[in-house]
């Protein structure tokens, strides 16, 4: 009911980081392209596999392009089994997913407040979806309608001819080449738009055809875990491409550009071979310490900070870039804070209600001391009060989903309900 949703509005109203003046509005009019990077984790960013690195390209665009790009290397995927959506879900909303199954799946009919719709009824632009999957995988085709998706690129666009897929579909180089001439488009007809581009090679279980492979797997003897560094080299080279396309066509130099990790690559399952990879046990702090996935963004225009250590986390995105283009997030119901706000609040909740700061953890029911990685026998109150808060937050986020309560929420007046009737994917795309 309304009565609900007022309770919701109240904690996000708090829970509400003021923009940071200096990055205000610095994004506003310019073309977004967000891209995926499938099972991503942040440990492989600088890690050198047989004396060589993995990510040469990103690890460039982390060093050498520190004047444009500013990577957040204490920044957490939130996700559960909802994977791939739930990561979708956090980004574009900035709503948690659900304890269990994915919320794009089970509630791929409910009214959303999402940035495709609100960057459109804002400022007009459009927004696309480049996948190269079938267009029904986590019930994207549906679930996107609601979210305001403009257009959505699934493998219907795409020569999925034999040798250009592997394991979920199109593979990673063939996919952002054709997906040039689409953005192309776009460029031509739609701007401003806002693209996002899903990557698929590097996920489970991690398979290559051999004139992909350019390093050799690690040895653990975890064959997971020892061909997860091969499909990151190849994600890493489809970048690199995707970015002298990008340039090459007069895309990249006026564009802000958004990369993330969607989730971890490397389940628990697999903690031996991790310790062989990190030389550290995986204690339970730990393996919440992996669940770092890499955020990179930049802003034309604006200087790159190059590292930034603040703690944040997927639900964070969606105020950030709002604030970036100048609107204000005050309005809409989100659970994460501006990573560019000097009130960014610096706790980040994981599905589950563990939760990282700075400082401490609190993972499985107990707190951690992050520097001595110490159990933390007598948690202060504020400790305390910190998890009630992270509980009474996914509680809040549960109810909003399960109640499909953003129907009863009007932000502001611009803001015009979204009409999933009016979305047709397929041929009409044209
Ligand atoms: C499927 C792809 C993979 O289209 O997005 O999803 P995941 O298994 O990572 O959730
Ligand atoms: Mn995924």
């Amino acid at each position: 009911s309304s009565e609900d949703i007022a309770e919701v509005d109240s904690y996000t109203d708090k829970k509400y980081a003021e923009p940071n003046a200096e990055y205000f509005g610095k994004a506003k009019g310019k073309n977004i392209i967000k891209i995926h990077l499938e099972s991503f984790q942040s440990f492989l960013i600088d890690y050198k596999l047989h004396g060589e690195e993995v990510t040469p390209f990103l690890n460039s665009l982390v060093h050498d392009d520190s004047k444009n790009f500013t990577y957040f290397d204490n920044f957490f995927h939130q996700t559960e089994q909802g994977k791939t959506a739930d990561a979708e879900l956090l980004m574009d909303t900035s709503l948690y997913g659900l304890p269990q199954g994915s919320a794009f799946v089970t509630k791929g009919t409910n009214t959303y407040q999402a940035l495709p719709a609100i960057l459109d009824q804002r400022q007009d632009y459009t927004s696309a979806v480049f996948h190269g999957d079938d267009g029904s995988f986590w019930n994207r085709d549906q679930i996107y309608k609601h979210l305001g998706v403009d257009k959505f690129y699934d493998s219907k666009y795409y020569d999925m001819k034999k040798d250009k897929v592997i394991n979920y579909g199109l593979k990673d180089k063939p996919f952002f080449k054709q997906s040039m001439p689409m953005l192309e488009d776009l460029a031509k007809k739609e701007e401003p738009f806002y693209a996002h581009m899903l990557t698929l090679t590097h996920h489970y279980p991690f398979v290559l055809d051999e004139e992909d492979e350019s390093i050799e797997p690690a040895n653990t003897g975890d064959g997971t875990v020892d061909r997860y560094f091969q499909t990151a080299r190849y994600l890493d080279e489809s970048l690199k491409q995707f970015f002298e396309d990008l340039k090459e066509k007069g895309m990249y130099k006026d564009s802000v550009i958004m990369i993330y990790g969607d989730h971890y690559g490397i389940s628990e399952n697999h903690n031996k071979a991790m310790s062989d990879i990190t030389g550290e046990e995986i204690t339970p702090l730990k393996n919440a310490d992996l669940q770092r996935v890499p955020y990179l963004i930049r802003v034309p225009g604006m200087e790159g900070q190059g590292t930034n250590h603040k703690f944040s986390g997927q639900a964070d995105v969606m105020p950030t870039l709002l604030h970036l283009l100048g609107i204000n997030a005050k309005d809409y119901i989100q659970f994460g804070t501006d990573m560019f706000s000097k009130e960014h609040k610096g706790f980040v909740p994981f599905r589950n209600g563990s939760f990282m700061t700075k400082d401490y953890s609190y993972v499985q029911g107990q707190f951690y001391d992050n520097e001595t990685g110490e159990v933390i026998e007598q948690p202060t109150e504020k400790m305390k009060e910190r998890k009630e808060q992270v509980h009474y937050e996914l509680s809040l986020n549960d109810e909003v989903l399960n109640g499909d309560l953003l129907r009863f929420h009007e932000p502001n007046k611009n803001w015009e309900p979204v009409d999933p009737s009016e979305y047709k994917y397929g041929q009409s795309n044209d």
